[in-house]
C-alpha cells in the first residue's frame, strides 16, 4: 500500500455503482479503498477485484475465526485482489499465524480494540498484549482507534516500526490530525467522505488536514 496522502476510504456505501463512482472520484486523494461486508454482501466478492484494478483494497472481514477456517477465507480475499485483509488479534496466535501464512505477499492487520465506546469494555485492556502476540506472528499492522488517539500512542508504543491504521475519523467523532500525530501511518474514513455531499472536497481537505501535522 502507498504512504502518500495517508487516508484509506472506508467504502460502506450499499449501492454497487455509487461506490465505484466514490471511488472513483476520490482516486487520487486516497492511499487504498477498505471494503466491509456492507458493500460484498450487496455488490459481491467479485468487486474486490474491481476496485483492485483501481487501487489497493483491503478486505476488513475482521476475521474471527479457528486457523482452517481463517486461512481459508484469507487465501480467498487475496486471491480476488485483497492486498490486505483485516482480522481480530484475540483469536490467538494460532490463528493469527495462519493468517499471516496465508496471504502470502499480502497483508494482514489485526485489530486489538475497536474505536467505539463498546471497544473500551474488554479488548481494550488486553490490546498491548495482542499487539505483542501480532508482532510475534508476522502481522504488517494493527487497527488502533483514531477516537482515542492516547491508544493509538500507547499501540506505537510496544510495535516498533509496524503500521497503524486508524478508523473512527469524522462521523466517530476523531480527528485524522490528532490520529495521524499520535503515531497512524493511516487514517480509515467512510461517512465523512463517501457520504458528504462531494466526496472528492471532503476527501480533499482531509489530505490537506493530514500534511499540515506532517
Ligand atoms: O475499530 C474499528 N472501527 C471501525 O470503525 C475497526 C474498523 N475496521 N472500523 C471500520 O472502519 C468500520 O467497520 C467502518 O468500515 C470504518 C469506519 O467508517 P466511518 O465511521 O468513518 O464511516
Amino acid at each position: 500500500m502507498r504512504k502518500d496522502t495517508r487516508i484509506i476510504l472506508a467504502l460502506d456505501e450499499t449501492d454497487r455503482a455509487k461506490a465505484l463512482k466514490v471511488a472513483d472520484d476520490v482516486k487520487e486523494h486516497i492511499d487504498a479503498v477498505k471494503i466491509n461486508w456492507p458493500l460484498i454482501l450487496s455488490a459481491g466478492p467479485e468487486i474486490i477485484t474491481q476496485l483492485s484494478k483501481m487501487t489497493d483494497v483491503v478486505c476488513d472481514l475482521k476475521v474471527a475465526d479457528i486457523p482452517n477456517t481463517t486461512s481459508l477465507i484469507v487465501k480467498g480475499a487475496v486471491a480476488r485482489g485483497a492486498s490486505a485483509v483485516i482480522v481480530h488479534a484475540f483469536t490467538g496466535e494460532d490463528s493469527l499465524t495462519a493468517a499471516v501464512d496465508a496471504a502470502g505477499a499480502a497483508e494482514i492487520y489485526a485489530v486489538t480494540e475497536m474505536s467505539h465506546p463498546g471497544g473500551t469494555a474488554f479488548t481494550s485492556k488486553h490490546a498491548e498484549e495482542m499487539a505483542r502476540m501480532g508482532v510475534r506472528c508476522g502481522v504488517a499492522g494493527f487497527i488502533a482507534p483514531a477516537t482515542r488517539p492516547e491508544r493509538i500512542a500507547a499501540i506505537r508504543n510496544v510495535i516498533g516500526s509496524k503500521k497503524i491504521l486508524s478508523p473512527g475519523v469524522g462521523a466517530q467523532g476523531g480527528s485524522a490530525a490528532s490520529a495521524i500525530s499520535a503515531g497512524a501511518d493511516h487514517v480509515i474514513v467512510g461517512r465523512s467522505v463517501y457520504g458528504s455531499p462531494d466526496p472528492k472536497k471532503a476527501a480533499s481537505e482531509m489530505e490537506k488536514e493530514i500534511r499540515s501535522v506532517l
